[in-house]
């Protein structure tokens, strides 16, 4: 086992710094490699002369990477339930690699909170330098998060947020959900210019922060708008298989909505299958507007293709966020409590938005993900 030494806990310093991500194109800074000996200061320089006390372990400033070794990263992550999730998670395993100087444990908790607390804990036995989360709920991890800091392992939170004190994790690392609602409902607003709204919403996963703070934000714009009505709401797991099987029961029960806002692609991939079987018409030529969220590559290829009228992004590619404050608790430095990936929106083409860039092919073309 790996000689194990304190990392300086430095105060996380508390402005967050919005990191630009844009068409998601300029995503988050390459990872760098791990600090080589050089640029860390080697313990042992700093070791006190023998005859000194040495210093409490947990004041001592130590970089893992300064005695050479690799720095072993445990992520617990959501699972695979989306094209999103893939894109993220193809994203940490290209960032924590063995070649930029990381050993990483990845888990795929497929979606289930039990999975993944006993993920995280199986990190604690195994004594890695670091750990990422990505909750799947906002709930249920105070006491997992302490017993990450009794064990002195540095926890990061990322993709989505949890309801724990903030003491007990160094930051928080994703996207502004209650912004992205907001965004759709500013969108939907300007696009209907005063016009009646029937929503139906396919929500993500429940309890989760995505889920809330879209729903939340959304529901901020709607309570502006006494001409609009949200028939429904319910959880299609940000899954494909779950926007099917909601969209198709919204159908049985609801015949007079012109909205559906799919808090997620994959749900409007599923809420699309669900209506074309029904002879319902959607996007811009059709009498149902499609919102969704995630924008990614398939996801734009609809909006480009008219069918999903607004799409707003969140960026994926935040692994280099994560790794960026790994390097600076390895070096001692401080680091900010969050890190806000900023996105953007998308509209179809033919229609303009202070909200949102019209789809193009070359747009399309641009994207990373
Ligand atoms: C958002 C992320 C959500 C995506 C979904 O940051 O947590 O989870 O919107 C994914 O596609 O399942
Ligand atoms: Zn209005």
């Amino acid at each position: 086992m790996k000689k194990k030494l304190a990392v300086l806990m430095t105060g996380a310093m508390v402005m967050a710094t919005l990191a630009g991500c844009g068409s998601g194109s300029d995503a988050a800074p390459a990872a760098a490699p791990a600090a080589t000996e050089e640029e860390a200061p080697a313990a042992e320089e700093e070791a006190p002369a023998a005859e000194e006390e040495a210093p409490a372990a947990e004041e001592e400033a130590a970089a893992p990477a300064a005695s050479g070794d690799t720095i072993s990263v445990g992520f617990a992550q959501v699972g695979h339930e989306s094209d999103w999730r893939a894109a993220n998670t193809q994203n940490y395993q290209d960032t924590f690699s063995a070649a930029n100087g990381y050993e990483l444990s990845f888990v795929d908790a497929d979606n289930d909170n039990a999975v993944q607390l006993e993920a995280v804990r199986g990190f604690i036995q195994q004594e890695v330098d670091y750990i990422c989360i990505a909750p799947i709920e906002t709930a249920g991890w105070d006491t997992v998060l302490q017993e990450a800091q009794d064990a002195g392992i540095p926890v990061l939170i990322v993709d989505r947020s949890v309801d724990a004190d903030a003491s007990l994790y160094e930051t928080q690392i994703g996207c502004d959900m209650v912004a992205e609602g907001e965004t759709a409902g500013n969108w939907l607003a300007e696009y209907l210019d005063g016009g009646d709204a029937k929503i139906l919403v396919i929500e993500g996963t429940v309890g989760a922060s995505a889920t809330l703070g879209r729903t939340e934000g959304f529901n901020n714009i709607v309570a502006q708008h006494s001409e609009w009505e949200v028939l429904d709401s319910q959880s299609g797991d940000f899954t494909q298989a779950g926007g099917q099987e909601v969209m198709e029961s919204f159908i049985k029960s609801y015949s007079d909505f012109n909205v559906v806002v799919c808090q997620n692609d994959n749900e409007a991939y599923g809420a699309m299958d669900a209506m074309d079987a029904a002879g319902i018409t959607y996007g811009v030529d059709g009498d149902v507007i499609i919102i969704s969220f995630d924008a990614t590559h398939d996801g734009l290829q609809y909006t480009l293709d008219g069918k999903i009228n607004c799409n707003v992004e969140c960026n994926p590619l935040q692994a280099g966020f994560a790794a960026d404050v790994i390097q600076k608790l390895q070096a001692g430095d401080a680091i900010d409590a969050q890190t806000i990936v900023t996105d953007e929106a998308f509209v179809a083409p033919g229609i303009t938005s202070q909200y949102a860039v019209t789809m193009t092919q070359e747009v399309l073309d641009g994207r990373a993900y």
